[in-house]
């Protein structure tokens, strides 16, 4: 069909205005998209977003008004709730749309495409009627850059487009500079019936399916911002076939700005959800750039790395005043806020962990709450959601890093990659090369699933934090991650962090809360080679006296050889019994590459010298070996 057809097409859906708001964009298939979300889902009306103010104003309004969100007492705080069976990603009814033709490994959760698409479409038939379906487009990565993937989403709920408006660049000026034929992505959503409170009912037929062969994304019966939001975690699958098709990495980071004495260091780092991942980007002093998504890009060289939004959406409990005092901040003034799944009482948000009582009657995601509250099952209700969370842009906050729109993206000096690993590695440790480090700490990476997706409490292998999106196989995406950093000029450091590793024999934490800011000012002043470190078998660690003056400089307190030793100690044995859960989880997977292999053997042929030398458990103190 031309463009006129299109338009014609849904001329009685539009009235003049937003019937004009189309006629400025030549991408067919954008249009067309529109037409056929109509023709499937039947919405009594469309609303066509231009990111100006008043299209703004109106999207907020409207989430109020239908009560999918709710003011609170602070001006522009609102609050919305997901169903109680909607509250994370749900990854069993998350699945790829393979064609007859085409292969996926078993391993990444699909279903033949014919067979998906009548499913969902069947699921998304007549899902918007009585509702309005809003377009918006937005932009993934800064306008105009190297970086930039245009994205387009259609929605039946304002909850998410007011969380878009937040959390993504603005596009629609993008989408009428693209010509017909330009690239995009493209996720159809609707929450489905939705039941007096505004939430999904239909949650068992909950549906995310990803049809790459269109970079279109299909979610329906669901409302939680994982499953809902297009460009977070849907378009992030979308971009990673993409980015291992071009040479490029899109991937599950936050990046930091670290002062440190020479200068600002960026540093890039990927941890499972619920393992410090915001917390780190946030650390006070420091600036953030980016707290979820990023994507990095050889240019002339150098890693350079883009936050791929512009707000965060980020787990709220523990979120207080000693821990992370810049967000407390924030998450207590005025200014644009959507809470989701806190507890509400008197017009005021509480959530698990923020520093002070809670009240012990509420309304929260399960409805009316109070202390004892149980759920059908006998499970007892908590105050607020584990993973509730809080959505607000980042320039918001007051340490919002001023390259942020930079549309060259800044130069990463560092990747992190952090887990929750009670027993093997230490604090921090730095890899010996980029292949080292990749493979060690990222395609290593080891953790308890946390609350952010729906089977808790099981220990896994979450290769760089971003085994859950990852959309082609391991193998070939663990091919295009070491040839990025073998193509660069300048090579990132590659580091592992654990904030999580206990005593040996005991359930205590060996370090604080705060110490990561030790770590992350160690790893910038690696980079900016201010400080030399110790060679171990696994990497290499900082030395004592470094530390020494950096907990006393960052923190203000001190730090003891006692402590070091107990943090820095190799423990050979856990570090052997990783290596044989790592090599056994690859060695079951096929185009998985050598270097993998071979990284791993030489780790454990290291383990094993040292072994032989001082023991299983072995005092830093030992390794005598410095470099810069
Ligand atoms: C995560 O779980 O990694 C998140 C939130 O950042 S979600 O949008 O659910 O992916
Ligand atoms: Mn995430």
């Amino acid at each position: 069909m031309n463009k006129k057809a299109l338009l014609d097409s849904l001329r009685d859906k539009l009235n003049t205005q937003e019937y004009e708001k189309l006629l400025v964009i030549s991408n067919l298939k954008a249009l067309n998209y529109i037409v056929e979300a109509y023709r499937l889902c039947e919405p009594k009306e469309i609303f066509i977003c231009t990111d100006s103010e008043e299209d703004l104003s109106y999207i907020r309004e409207m989430a109020l008004k239908t009560g999918e969100e709710k003011s609170l007492n602070t001006s522009g705080h609102t609050y919305h709730f997901d169903g109680p069976k909607d509250q994370a990603r749900d990854r069993k009814v998350t699945k790829f749309l393979v064609p007859k033709d085409d292969f996926l490994p078993s391993y990444l959760n699909q279903i033949e495409r014919e067979e998906g698409l009548r499913e969902i479409t069947e699921l998304l038939r007549g899902s918007m009627r009585e509702k309005t379906m809003i377009v918006r487009f937005l932009t993934l990565g800064p306008v105009n850059s190297e970086f930039t993937i245009l994205c387009m989403e259609c929605t039946d709920s304002w909850y998410v487009a007011h969380s878009v408006s937040l959390l993504y660049r603005p596009g629609y000026k993008a989408f009428i500079q693209a010509k017909n034929g330009e690239e995009f992505f493209y996720t159809l959503h609707s929450a489905g019936r939705l039941n007096q409170d505004m939430v999904s009912v239909d949650v068992e037929k909950r549906r995310v399916y990803i049809d790459y062969t269109q970079n279109t994304v299909y979610s329906v019966n669901t409302q939680y911002g994982g499953n809902s939001i297009g460009f977070k975690k849907l378009a992030l699958r979308l971009a990673i076939r993409k980015a291992c098709s071009e040479g490029w990495l899109a991937e599950h980071f936050m990046i930091i700005g670290v002062n440190s004495g020479r200068g600002k260091i960026y540093l890039a780092g990927a941890f499972p959800s619920g393992c410090g991942k915001t917390s780190t980007a946030m650390l006070p002093g420091e600036n953030i750039l980016a707290d979820d998504l990023a994507y990095l890009r050889n240019i002339r060289g150098v890693a350079r790395a883009v936050n791929v939004e512009c707000g965060i959406f980020g787990i709220i409990q523990n979120v207080n005043p000693q821990d992370d005092p810049l967000i407390y901040k924030v998450l207590t003034s005025p200014g644009e806020i959507i809470f989701s799944n806190i507890l509400v009482s008197n017009g005021e948000p509480y959530w698990s962990g923020m520093g002070k009582e809670l009240p012990s009657h509420g309304i929260n995601y399960s409805g009316k709450w109070y202390v004892g509250k149980v759920d059908e099952e006998g499970n007892s209700v908590p105050p607020s959601h584990k993973n509730a969370r809080y959505t607000v842009a980042l320039k918001a906050l007051e340490n919002c890093d001023e390259n942020l729109d930079n549309r060259e993206g800044v130069e990463l000096g560092g990747i992190i990659f952090g887990g929750r690993d009670y027993q093997g590695y230490v604090p921090v440790q730095e890899g010996f090369s980029w292949v080292h480090g990749i493979i060690s700490y990222g395609a290593s990476l080891e953790t308890e699933a946390t609350f952010a997706v729906l089977e808790e409490g099981k220990f896994e292998i979450n290769i760089m934090s971003i085994q859950d999106f990852i959309s082609v196989s391991l193998g070939k995406y663990l091919k295009n991650y070491i040839k990025f950093g073998k193509n660069l000029k300048k090579v990132p450091k590659v580091f592992g962090v654990n904030y999580f590793l206990k005593d040996l024999g005991s359930e205590e934490f060996l370090n604080s809360k705060l110490d990561k800011h030790v770590w992350v000012k160690w790893m910038a002043k690696r980079v900016s080679k201010e400080l030399k470190a110790i060679k171990t078998p696994t990497g290499l660690i900082p030395k004592y006296e470094d530390l020494k003056i950096l907990f006393r400089e960052v923190l203000g307190r001190d730090y003891f050889l006692s402590n070091y030793a107990k943090q820095f100690m190799i423990r050979v044995p856990e570090n052997l019994a990783k290596i044989k859960r790592v090599r056994k989880f690859y060695e079951g997977l096929k185009d998985i590459p050598d270097e993998i292999f071979k990284v791993l053997a030489e780790q454990e042929t290291r383990l094993i010298e040292a072994k032989e030398n001082f023991g299983d458990y072995i005092n830093p103190a030992c390794f005598k070996e410095e470099v810069l």
